[in-house]
């Protein structure tokens, strides 16, 4: 079948292309039939990329630490930690965010859109230590999910995982019971979870909705890994990369980087509204995966806004746009925007866009 940029498919047809350019369409059959996949070393990196994780991964731990590399083994002796808020602790990492295919997969489940919510080390030690049951699906008030995953993750192994090694292992098919385990149920799974054997290098990638946990791990030396955790960009993140992204971080990474950091979303407000400007600078469309161009000065972090003061021009237009044309709501299935009444002028028409950006925040 001839893949064509079909509007209803929205970002689509450009994401599966390229998903297929990486050869990674069998991947994403594995994720939608049993919830989970791997991304061998050789799609994910080169050797250098690998060993540059791998260094990083430890340095933050030592330094976090307070400890040298050998002294790392008896600090988790019989434990383990999620260390957490990485990103900005090494550029390896901002890479590794922006992995093709991990984030291809990634953007399947959570959109073309969606932004960074973790950048973690965990390391763990030999013992008993393990990760009980549990789906990352985070709206713990919602106990039955929505049909789309809200959230994504990754694994990047730093050392090698199988059972032994204390790794990751699924409940396969879960991802269609659209539930969070019971207790019971936790119990009954974390002796008959599936392992994944897989070589440091590889990633593994789920969504929220998939039930997994871990092994204790019953061989020398440390089990190590990156996690990258990806939200829906309406959602609140678990670390904050929107309030410490910097323009440089912007500036030396492609475009798809400053997307990931949610700097152009159009919430919170104040009393004027939705910064309906500030997100039409925003880079729009389907960002490539291979794309590798820093952005420069084309991104930048926003300034901070005055939420207490009405700003009587925005308010002027808002009540123009308001006023003068009917109000409608964006048009979620064709390429071009909803039919309304031409705006008297472009101030009217940032107007507008801003009072449908509002509805449809909504
Ligand atoms: O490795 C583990 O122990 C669990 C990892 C996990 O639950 C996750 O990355 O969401
Ligand atoms: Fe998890």
């Amino acid at each position: 079948m001839q893949i064509q940029d079909w509007p209803s498919a929205k970002t689509t047809p450009a994401l599966y292309r390229e998903l297929k350019q990486l050869d990674l369409l069998e991947n994403l059959a594995e994720l939608e039939a049993f919830g989970f996949t791997v991304i061998p070393p050789e799609k994910v990196g080169p050797p250098a990329l690998h060993r540059q994780v791998r260094e990083a991964a430890t340095r933050v731990a030592c330094e976090r630490k307070g400890c040298a590399t050998k002294e790392l083994q008896d600090v988790y002796a019989d434990g383990q930690e999620l260390l957490r808020f990485c990103l900005w602790d090494d550029q390896v990492f901002e890479k590794l965010v922006l992995t093709p295919a991990a984030l291809g997969l990634i953007q399947w489940m959570v959109g073309t859109d969606c932004i960074l919510s973790l950048c973690n080390v965990w390391v763990k030690g030999r013992g008993p230590s393990r990760t009980s049951v549990h789906a990352d699906w985070a709206q713990f008030e919602m106990p039955t999910m929505a049909v789309e995953v809200f959230g994504a993750n990754f694994n990047y192994l730093v050392t090698d995982y199988s059972k032994a090694d204390g790794g990751l292992a699924f409940v396969p098919g879960s991802h269609r019971w659209r539930r969070l385990p019971s207790v019971e149920e936790s119990e009954y799974w974390l002796d008959n979870a599936h392992p994944v054997e897989a070589p440091a290098g590889s990633m593994i990638i789920w969504g929220d909705h998939t039930w997994h946990c871990s092994y204790p791990k019953d061989t020398d030396g440390l089990r190590m890994m990156v996690l990258g955790m990806y939200n829906r960009p309406h959602m609140q993140t678990q670390e904050a990369y929107r309030q410490t992204a910097t323009n440089e971080a912007l500036a030396r990474n492609p475009l798809r980087f400053a997307r990931l950091m949610n700097v152009y979303h159009g919430m919170p407000w104040g009393k004027s509204g939705v910064h309906a400007e500030r997100m039409t600078e925003a880079p729009q469309g389907y960002l490539s995966l291979f794309d590798t161009e820093p952005a420069g000065d084309k991104v930048s972090v926003p300034a901070d806004l005055d939420y207490h003061t009405y700003d009587r021009e925005r308010g002027r237009m808002m009540q123009a746009a308001m006023s003068e044309t009917t109000l409608r709501f964006p048009d979620h299935y064709k390429s071009k925007p909803a039919q309304r009444k031409a705006p008297a002028n472009a101030d009217a028409d940032a107007a507008n866009q801003e009072v449908n950006d509002s509805a449809a925040a909504r």
